[in-house]
């Protein structure tokens, strides 16, 4: 479930900015990957609120439930039921527990036949901002607390299984077997090779499991994962096609066959110029150097791109920019600065609407 707080404006009818982050995380993440999105704001809030100050325009945040899509193999949960894209279809997937998404839902208290009820009329809203941490080495390595974004990466997902023979690790002859994890072995070299073959563009295959492998048993069956991402979508595509074709090759050489299921495709999302001004004025208003560039993470800000005006702004993180991992960190003075950007944002608004 989202969790949506909104803070009216003079005119409660007035059309909302949008804004939010997801607070889920991938298994044994960081602190700061989606909540900073959702603090920030909230932070901008609680000034506006001690100020006594209402702004001529609503403004609502949300704090976005399953952006990483661990649990199932579905992405946006939360972001998507806003957008009216959430697929129904995703209730009835289970867990590795056997525990379905429509029962983990009600178990929780939600109501999963509401989801389509929570569809936002567009045409109510200013736009979508997110602030999110960078994830990545660019603004550490500038030494550059905020950048602006102009672009989310597209992406693709699959889930595949190749399936072989299993049989006696000590009798089989190397020559006659049927090994389910050497072909995806083979596969994530030819993944790592074509992601490094092309500018902007990355593949990780970031889950690779022989399900109840033992030592001494040729493995007969192999599960992995996909993730293509890349700047424009027909470079991601081509990679996709020729890691799908590698795959079928692999197999048809080694005797093997295989299945491959998309589980998520996220267009590239460019950021709506007049907002991603918005966010370069408002960190040239705190004597910071401008900084623009693409964002190789996809997040909530990709899903509401799709029915409004989006753009994102960046907080570098410390260790290199490290994600994804417990050593995700961030500093007092850039979230200081990050606060006081999204303030500069709101009262330019404010301005504008006045
Ligand atoms: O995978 C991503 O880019 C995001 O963390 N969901
Ligand atoms: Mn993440
Ligand atoms: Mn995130």
């Amino acid at each position: 479930g989202n969790v949506v707080g909104v803070y009216h404006g003079t005119d409660p009818s007035a059309k909302r900015l949008l804004t939010g982050s997801h607070y889920d995380t991938v298994r044994n993440g960081g602190k700061y990957d989606g909540r900073l999105g959702i603090f920030v704001p909230m932070a901008c809030v609680r000034e506006l609120h001690r100020q006594g100050r209402r702004l001529p325009y609503g403004f609502e945040v949300v704090g976005f439930s399953e952006e990483e899509g661990q649990r199932y193999k579905a992405v946006f949960l939360g972001s998507g039921a806003l957008t009216g894209t959430f697929n129904t279809a995703w209730l009835g997937q289970k867990d590795v527990d056997g525990i379905s998404m429509r029962e983990a839902m009600e178990h929780a208290g939600l109501c999963p036949d509401d989801i389509s009820k929570l569809k936002r009329d567009a045409s109510k809203y200013l736009g979508f901002v997110e602030v999110h941490i960078e994830q990545g080495p660019v603004l550490n390595a500038l030494d550059l607390p905020l950048g602006v974004v102009t672009s989310i990466n597209g992406s693709v997902r699959f889930a595949g299984l190749i399936q072989g023979m299993a049989s006696h690790a000590g009798t089989t002859p190397m020559g006659t077997r049927r090994d389910a994890a050497a072909a995806a072995a083979e596969l994530t070299l030819f993944v790592e090779q074509r992601g490094a073959a092309v500018p902007d563009l990355v593949a990780t295959v970031g889950m690779l499991e022989v399900p109840n492998g033992s030592t001494n048993v040729v493995p007969g069956r192999c599960k992995f994962s996909l993730d293509i991402r890349a700047t424009t979508n027909s470079v991601r595509d081509a990679c996709a096609t020729d890691i799908q074709n590698e795959l079928a090759r692999i197999c048809e050489r080694r005797g093997l066959s295989y299945t491959l299921e998309e589980t998520m495709r996220a267009a590239a999302a460019p950021s709506a110029p007049d907002w991603q001004n918005r966010w370069e004025a408002a960190v040239q208003s705190l004597g910071l150097p401008g900084f623009q560039m693409p964002s190789g993470a996809g997040h909530d800000a990709m899903k509401l791109h799709e029915i409004m005006p989006q753009a994102m702004l960046f907080m570098r993180g410390l260790n290199a920019g490290i994600s994804h991992n417990p050593l995700e960190a961030i500093t007092n003075d850039d979230t200081d600065l990050c606060v006081r950007a999204f303030q500069h944002l709101l009262d330019q608004l404010a301005t504008e609407l006045s």
